[in-house]
């Protein structure tokens, strides 16, 4: 059958698979599946659905944006430190024409230098950092009220 719902597209990049292992007093102690679990309930409360890859390879990232082209509204990305770095990322959002938020469960601006510069943030839409896990349900309400009505 036929989804016929609006689709964001939730990206995680490398290591967050580790999430809930491992620097809990940094990322807390949800899992990435607790965070999608959480991403997906706010994006289907709107009538959306939420589809979720998690790659430790930035090839595979910039192949999904590629693919979410005329086909999903929004893109929710965690890049991790391929954040700080991964220019070919900044290049295949930069050619979505969705909505794009730039997600992070800590504020890298709050730690160290390295992490104060983002690659993606040019390409953003807009960001939500900080606010532990409570960022990714915060970050669907965001794009999906940025993508507005069909
Ligand atoms: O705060 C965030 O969400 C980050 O994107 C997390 C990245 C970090 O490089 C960014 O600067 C900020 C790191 C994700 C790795 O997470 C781990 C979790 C548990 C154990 C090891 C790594």
């Amino acid at each position: 059958m036929t989804d016929n719902r609006r689709c964001l597209l939730l990206l995680s990049g490398p290591n967050l698979n580790l999430l809930g292992t491992r620097e809990p007093e940094i990322y807390g102690h949800a899992t990435l599946d607790d965070h999608v679990q959480a991403a997906s309930g706010a994006a289907e409360a709107h009538g959306w659905v939420l589809e979720h890859l998690q790659s430790n390879h930035e090839g595979d990232l910039v192949d999904a944006v590629h693919a979410a082209r005329g086909r999903c509204e929004a893109i929710v990305i965690n890049p991790g430190a391929l954040t700080h770095y991964g220019w070919s990322l900044h290049d295949a959002l930069a050619a979505f024409e969705g909505v794009v938020v730039e997600l992070h469960i800590s504020n890298p601006n709050a730690r160290e230098p390295w992490r104060h510069v983002s690659v993606v943030a040019p390409v953003a839409t807009g960001s939500i950092v900080g606010f532990g896990g409570a960022g990714y349900p915060l970050a669907v309400e965001a794009a999906i009220g940025a993508a507005g009505t069909a």
